[in-house]
């Protein structure tokens, strides 16, 4: 059973809580993720909220403290927005990772942990201002409705960005995604969406928003999604915290070890900068990264959303080694080899992208 939606062919890592990716192809094949191919990460049950009881508390360091229903935040007062935007997990490639060294408790994701979205809602900004950031105020937390088992202790999912960022019109509180109300494992009724910064930022099933001089003191931002040293222990704010996405790319056509035939053959992927940066150039190899060609970048969706590439080899019968590396407007390259990323939780590896295709004959 796959469930919540998802493709039949869809990589179910865990049922309970529902951790599940799109395989290569079903990733691939369209610029704008169906909702039925979108990954879905979730480090608790999925809570199903009455979106008539539902309300957006806001808190903390503001001058007013505000307590809405969906009524008033979608019914005018804000004005509405949409921006196509690709989430991305910060344990995306994690079984590349893995490859090099296990790491126990923690899922083997391939790279469909990320995925594009158009999502349509309001700007986080808009609310913070009427809300009123006192001058103290540094950090934005989100924390949601659901409950954590694995966090130490068990406790509801929370996370921060700085206020900065959280001022700016591209930070959203989403109630829809392509075109449709949110659905309860996205986060229905509402989701913070924080373009350029790990899938971990975007609380779903938000419920309250507290304005802070400190970064969230709950688990998921003081001591899981911290990027340790090789020999670290996951300890309160041991490492650093992760933020922004670091360039990534990856091949998800032809799948990974797929038989084709000798000849012309269409490779395709993804590249995804992070940050506020673009991609600037996606260079791919058929011979194990000897020679490169640049591939075409296709749709571009905006200043927050991944770019699919495409390119064509001429295949020879046998083993092919097909790797992919981005660069960045910031000129920043993916790291080539996962040896040097491995870190104890499996986080960033944005190692260069590498499939192995049988060319028969
Ligand atoms: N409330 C809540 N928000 C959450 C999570 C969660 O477990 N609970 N997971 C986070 C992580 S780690 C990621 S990568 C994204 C995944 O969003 P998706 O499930 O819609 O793909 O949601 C984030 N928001
Ligand atoms: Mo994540």
């Amino acid at each position: 059973m796959t469930g919540f939606g998802k493709r039949p062919d869809t990589i179910v890592h865990e049922q309970d809580p529902f951790n599940a990716e799109p395989a290569r192809a079903a990733l691939g094949a369209a610029p704008i993720t169906p909702l039925d191919t979108f990954y879905a990460r979730n480090h608790g049950p999925v809570p199903d909220l009455d979106p008539g009881s539902w309300r957006l508390r806001v808190g903390g360091l503001v001058e007013r403290e505000l307590e809405l229903g969906l009524g008033e935040l979608l019914g005018g007062r804000f004005e509405r927005c949409e921006e196509v935007v690709t989430l991305q997990c910060a344990g995306n490639r994690r079984a590349g990772l893995i490859a090099v060294r296990d790491i126990p408790g923690e899922a083997p994701w391939g790279p469909g942990a990320t995925a594009t979205a158009r999502w349509g809602g309001i700007a986080l900004g808009d609310v913070l201002a009427a809300a009123g950031p006192r001058p103290q105020a540094r950090h934005v937390a989100f924390v949601g409705a659901d409950r954590s088992e694995e966090a130490k202790p068990p406790q509801l999912y929370g996370a921060s960005i700085p206020l900065r960022k959280a001022l700016r019109p591209e930070v959203m509180l989403a109630s829809e995604m392509n075109g449709a109300p949110l659905v309860p494992v996205h986060g229905a009724p509402l989701r913070c969406v924080v373009p350029g910064y790990i899938g971990a930022r975007s609380v779903k099933w938000l419920e309250r928003i507290e304005l802070r001089a400190e970064p969230w003191d709950g688990y998921f931002q003081s001591t899981a999604y911290r990027l340790l040293p090789p020999d670290g222990e996951p300890a309160p704010l041991a490492g650093m915290a992760l933020g922004l996405v670091a360039v990534n790319a990856d091949i998800l056509i032809p799948d990974d070890g797929a038989q084709v035939e000798p000849g012309p053959v269409e490779v395709s992927g993804y590249a995804f900068a992070g940050g506020e940066r673009h991609i600037g150039r996606v260079d791919v190899s058929a011979d194990g990264g000897r020679t490169w060609r640049q591939a075409e970048l296709l749709d571009d969706l905006g200043p927050w959303a991944w770019r699919l590439w495409r390119i064509e080899f001429d295949l020879a019968s046998g083993a092919n080694e097909i790797v992919v590396r981005a660069w960045d407007s910031a000129g920043g390259l993916q790291p080539e080899r996962a040896e040097s990323l491995w870190n104890p939780k499996g986080y960033v590896n944005n190692a260069w992208g590498r499939i192995t295709v049988h060319a028969r004959g």
